[in-house]
């Protein structure tokens, strides 16, 4: 029997039916499917109704696993279902773990990525799946993390006829995927396709498509022929030892030799570089700034570690930058220029491995394409251990003093509960190998002040595109990655609402195959679009717009307790400590809800005048909150603003 005349038998209820529908039929190993799928009115002259070894979509599969993909993120559609088809008859050759959202699929595969250092791949059908993807792609894209998506296309016959579903995916994707996008036309060109868009991923590191008609996933497969105008391609890639030449080098340890007071800037691109990132910033007296994508590059114990940079950043990565004569900035693209030095008033080196990120931030004296680790341990022996400790030692003791700031506000009364607690209690209870993610919005800003990484720990999030929405994916795909580790993701109200609950749904589908179930996520409950309010007030000089800002309340740790997952409620500052231990103590994935109060403001670390007179205007002009704004904050802004008063408050 034919794939095709199963799916219509089980359509009309002819066959008992599984909740799988008719891929359950199928996958039954012992039956013995025709891989050939006709349906009617579809049969192909090309294609032929014969029997045959290996489809366009059972080589594609066949080809990814031969460039190492174990597992693909996505979403079924019949655009596509040529490779749905071949990915069963494959058995679990390559994984398929299916996501609420295409878009979430692509924010997994590119945390796939992130967390493992391999290609990530996402799969959709044709048009709606296909546009689905693309904010998750650009996702990838910001963050320069290689990952393949392959869409599925309407019939080859039925392109340009303004067909059902039929979108110029080449267009949609040109952007996004610039590095390579193409659709295919004939089977042999499959093979070079999926060749270069994979090399040129991992190679590169950027996002790469491929489209495919769905007549032609259904074709047989045939290698090219030796004939003019077909290519021959192969498999296979190794990532390059990058390293400048030597006098490069020499001239960029001659600038940090030079250097008394030497600041360092970290990225992602810096991640697998801890050792030497250290060994550097120990020879040459230095503290360490992280961008947000390089939160694990080194550990928060460290006394010079002034932690994060940027809006959300702390005061000792400020001041260090403000006040240093050289700057060294390893593997990042931290796009702020006003918390990096003044021009003009330090020299600057860069270590990035892509050529257009250099001397981008800040005009740099020496910029030197390498690798991270490379480059840093070629350098290593070329620089002079400063003598003088003097500018180590301020560093440590402002972020010693940093520390205890943080505290100092996580402590305070909130109504009811201080989100910045919400880290802080966290933080010392961080299992070791805890993988960490977050969500665009206030929460971000105590994921990157108040929580204390450790070696070992992995963090990440959504970095240049700064999308809502990718903390559950990323943490789901984080298990994918690494199932024997805990993971946490700290979530807004707004960023679950829109599209993070529904992927609490495949928790609970797979989670029983994680080796540790602990995988947690922490919903700050304010019912508020909380990081944008503040942007409104203090960037914009606006009071709080109600009617955007405002969401509704949502029982999101009864909706998990719906589906089997557990749920935890905490409107009590007393009681987060106790919620956190028992979260990590659960037997099952966790929703922990905490009520927190939106009046609590995720300060920039440095206010400057202006910030602070929209923060004056917004209230003039009839913030909805004005009492328990002035009530709650100003204390905090003022003192920043006007230190001396702040005693005599
Ligand atoms: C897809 C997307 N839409 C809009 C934004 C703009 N944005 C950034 S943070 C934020 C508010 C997030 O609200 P919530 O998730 O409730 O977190 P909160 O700031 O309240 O803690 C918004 C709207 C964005 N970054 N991404
Ligand atoms: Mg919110």
């Amino acid at each position: 029997m034919l794939h095709g005349e199963i799916k219509w038998l089980a359509m009309f209820g002819m066959l008992p039916c599984s909740k799988d529908g008719v891929g359950q039929v199928c996958a039954h190993r012992n039956m013995t499917c025709a891989p050939i799928f006709v349906w009617p009115g579809f049969a192909d002259p090309e294609q032929g109704l014969s029997t045959m070894a290996q489809t366009v979509g059972d080589f594609l599969v066949e080809r990814l696993h031969e460039w190492g993909v174990r597992l693909i993120f996505g979403y079924p559609g019949d655009g596509i279902n040529g490779v749905f088809g071949a990915l069963n008859r494959a058995g679990r050759k390559i994984e398929f773990i299916q996501a609420r959202h295409e878009e979430m699929a692509a924010f997994m595969a590119c945390a796939y990525s992130k967390f493992t250092g391999e290609l990530g791949v996402c799969m959709a059908t044709s048009g709606p799946g296909a546009t689905h993807l693309v904010t998750g792609l650009y996702d990838a894209r910001l963050d320069h993390v290689p990952v393949l998506a392959i869409a599925g296309q309407q019939s080859r016959s039925a392109l340009g006829g303004h067909y059902q579903q039929e979108v110029d995916l080449v267009s949609l994707l040109k952007d996004v995927a610039g590095a390579f996008v193409q659709q295919a036309a004939h089977p042999s060109q499959v093979r070079h396709l999926v060749d270069r868009a994979i090399r040129t991923a991992i190679g590169e590191r950027r996002v790469t498509a491929i489209v495919l008609p769905n007549d032609l996933q259904e074709m047989p497969y045939k290698d090219p022929p030796r004939t003019h105008g077909s290519v021959h391609s192969g498999v296979g890639y190794s990532i390059p030892k990058v390293l400048p030449y030597e006098s490069d080098l020499l001239r960029a340890a001659a600038v940090l030799n030079q250097g008394k007071k030497v600041a360092m800037l970290v990225g992602a691109g810096a991640l697998g570089a801890t050792d030497e990132v250290i060994a550097v910033a120990d020879r040459l007296g230095a503290g360490v700034a992280k961008a947000l994508l390089g939160k694990a590059v080194v550990p928060d114990d460290l006394p010079w570690v002034t932690g994060a940079i940027g809006l959300l950043g702390t005061e000792p990565s400020y001041t260090m930058m403000s006040e240093c004569d050289t700057l060294l900035m390893v593997g990042s693209g931290f796009p702020y220029s006003e918390f990096l030095p003044k021009e003009g008033q330090a020299r600057g080196v860069q270590i990035d491995l892509a050529p257009d990120m250099l001397s981008l931030r800040y005009p740099m004296e020496v910029n030197l394409v390498g690798d991270a680790g490379e480059t840093l341990r070629a350098l290593l022996p070329m620089l002079d251990a400063k003598v003088d400790p003097a500018w180590r030692n301020e560093i440590a003791k402002s972020v010693a003093q940093w520390w205890r700031t943080l505290e100092e506000r996580a402590l305070q009364p909130a109504n009811p509960v201080n989100p910045q607690r919400v880290a802080w209690e966290l933080s010392p209870r961080l299992p070791d190998r805890v993988i960490l993610t977050s969500d665009s919005g206030s929460c971000a800003n105590w994921y990157a002040r108040d929580l204390k990484i450790r070696r070992g720990m992995m963090a990440s999030l959504s970095g240049g595109l700064a999308s809502m929405g990718a903390a559950v994916p990323y943490a789901i795909a984080a298990k994918f990655a690494h199932p024997d580790c805990p993971v946490i993701a700290l979530v807004g109200d707004g960023a679950m609402q829109m599209n993070n609950m529904a992927e609490l749904i495949t928790v609970a589908k797979y989670w029983r195959r994680w080796a540790d179930p602990r995988w947690i996520v922490c919903v700050f409950n304010n019912q508020d679009l909380n990081q944008v309010t503040w942007e409104q007030r203090i960037m914009q000089g606006d009071p709080k717009f109600n009617a955007s800002q405002g969401i509704p309340d949502v029982p999101y740790h009864r909706f998990a307790q719906l589906i089997g997952l557990e749920g935890i409620f905490v409107d009590r500052p007393d009681a987060l400590g106790a919620a956190w231990d028992e979260a990590l103590a659960a037997d099952r994935p966790v929703v922990l809800e905490v009520k927190t109060d939106p009046e609590v403001p995720p300060l920039p670390p440095h206010i400057t005048l202006k910030q602070a007179k929209n923060f004056a205007n917004a209230l003039l002009r009839g913030d909805p909150h004005e009492g328990s704004v002035i009530r709650g904050t100003a204390r905090q802004l003022l003192s920043k603003l006007f230190p001396g008063r702040r005693k005599r408050d």
